[in-house]
């Protein structure tokens, strides 16, 4: 029987080994759609070059806008942090600057707020990996817009990451401390590998549970083996050891490294690079989608309120781009898994005092693969950003939010 068992757990394990594929995604298809839908929209991401050798830069670029629709039910927005997302450090971040100013960690954000990234990454790991641009959020997790498959290839020079020190020392960050960081965890790591050994292999404090939880909790049962006063003494030899090497960690630490700064931080909030001037107003009528064909229809009512005609070039929705223009303009949106067509009917632009209902489609399967369009959930709401432009440069990005109904549930569609 246990044989038979034995058997079927190895094989088992063989098929799986042999049977499973390299996991690429981040994950996120996973979150909620309301999740990626209301809080974030991603666009004009770039991610170039996609073809590396080890220690080259890849740069990632693109905007982000924290929608004034953020979801009641998560913590306000307030500390973020804009990061690459690639699977584990097979590049290292050399630089990033938001909204054009040099961003060493965390940023002070707000709803409503436009934030445009630059991020420099060198290729560490030689590999086939998947990068998007993200935004970490305190109290919700991080959020992510489009990804590009970028390949790193060998290269004849080792990974170095050069750094200086603030007293002028060039320091190789790959290997800096590396020997030393080592051999001291093992140190610690061997004491307790000696503490767990001593108290379950010879002694029958875990074996004989049954037995030894009976006792009091401060009973140390000599009589029956349990805790001796030999057991005291070479505990106490080991707690010695123990800080024996935190102080000699720290005389070594304070000698060797006589002039030492706190780790720093440095957080700021981003001026939101938002276009100021409010061009248009746009209210979300109701939106279907086909789950057959991945059609999304958007139903809008726009008010043009600036002295300008209007023309609504994109619409974007979490990580996805959709571009009122040819294959070119499309190309140039954003990585190609993430945009696609937007129709806009009627597509004229849109006259200075101009209310006008107009209607979005566009289809696409990373409606599907992202899971990003609700379909049986107790809100049943996406939100977007709709980009317009005017004349002289002038810009708008609004935030729109509509109630979605699946099409199988829509009246004409019912049996
Ligand atoms: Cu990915």
């Amino acid at each position: 029987m246990r044989l038979r068992f034995a058997a079927g757990l190895t094989a088992a394990v063989l098929i799986i080994l042999c049977g499973a594929r390299g996991a690429w995604a981040h994950g996120e298809a996973a979150d909620e759609p309301f999740l990626k839908d209301l809080t974030v929209a991603f666009f004009n991401v770039h991610i170039s070059p996609t073809v590396i050798k080890v220690g080259d830069p890849v740069t990632i670029t693109g905007s982000l806008k924290i929608l004034e629709t953020w979801p009641y039910t998560l913590d306000p927005p307030a500390t973020a942090y804009i990061t690459p997302v690639v699977p584990g450090p097979v590049f290292v971040l050399a630089d990033r600057t938001v909204n054009g100013e040099p961003d060493m960690g965390s940023i002070f954000v707000e709803k409503g707020g436009v934030y445009n990234f630059n991020m420099v990454m060198r290729g560490r790991n030689p590999g086939r990996w998947h990068v998007h641009p993200g935004i970490a959020i305190q109290g919700t997790g991080t959020l992510i817009g489009p990804g590009e498959w970028v390949t790193v290839e060998p290269s004849a020079t080792p990974f170095r990451f050069d750094v200086s020190l603030l007293d002028g020392q060039k320091v190789n960050l790959e290997h800096y401390g590396g020997a030393f960081v080592w051999w001291w965890s093992l140190a610690g790591f061997i004491i307790g590998v000696i503490w767990m050994l001593y108290w379950t292999v010879p002694k029958r404090t875990v074996t004989r549970l049954a037995v030894t939880i009976q006792l009091p909790i401060n009973d140390d049962a000599p009589d029956i083996g349990l805790i001796t006063p030999r057991d005291h003494f070479w505990m106490s030899v080991l707690a010695g050891i123990t800080v024996a090497m935190m102080v000699g960690g720290w005389v070594y630490m304070a000698a060797k490294f006589p002039v030492r700064l706190p780790q720093q931080t440095d957080r700021f909030e981003p001026v939101s690079a938002a276009p100021g001037v409010n061009l248009a107003t746009v209210r979300g009528t109701g939106a279907t989608y086909d789950e057959k064909t991945s059609t999304l229809i958007l139903n809008t009512q726009i008010k043009n309120i600036s002295d300008m005609p209007l023309t609504l070039t994109e619409y974007s929705m979490a990580m996805t781009t959709f571009v009122n223009g040819d294959a070119a303009a499309i190309a140039q949106a954003g990585p190609a898994d993430y945009t696609g067509k937007l129709d806009v009917e009627p597509n004229t632009p849109i006259a200075p005092g101009e209310t006008r209902a107009v209607k979005l489609t566009m289809s696409g399967d990373v409606f599907n693969d992202e899971r990003l369009i609700p379909l049986h959930d107790p809100q049943q709401l996406i939100a977007g950003l709709v980009h317009f432009q005017g004349e002289r440069r002038k810009y708008d990005l609004v935030t729109v939010k509509s109630v979605l109904i699946p099409t199988e549930f829509q009246p004409q569609y019912l049996p």
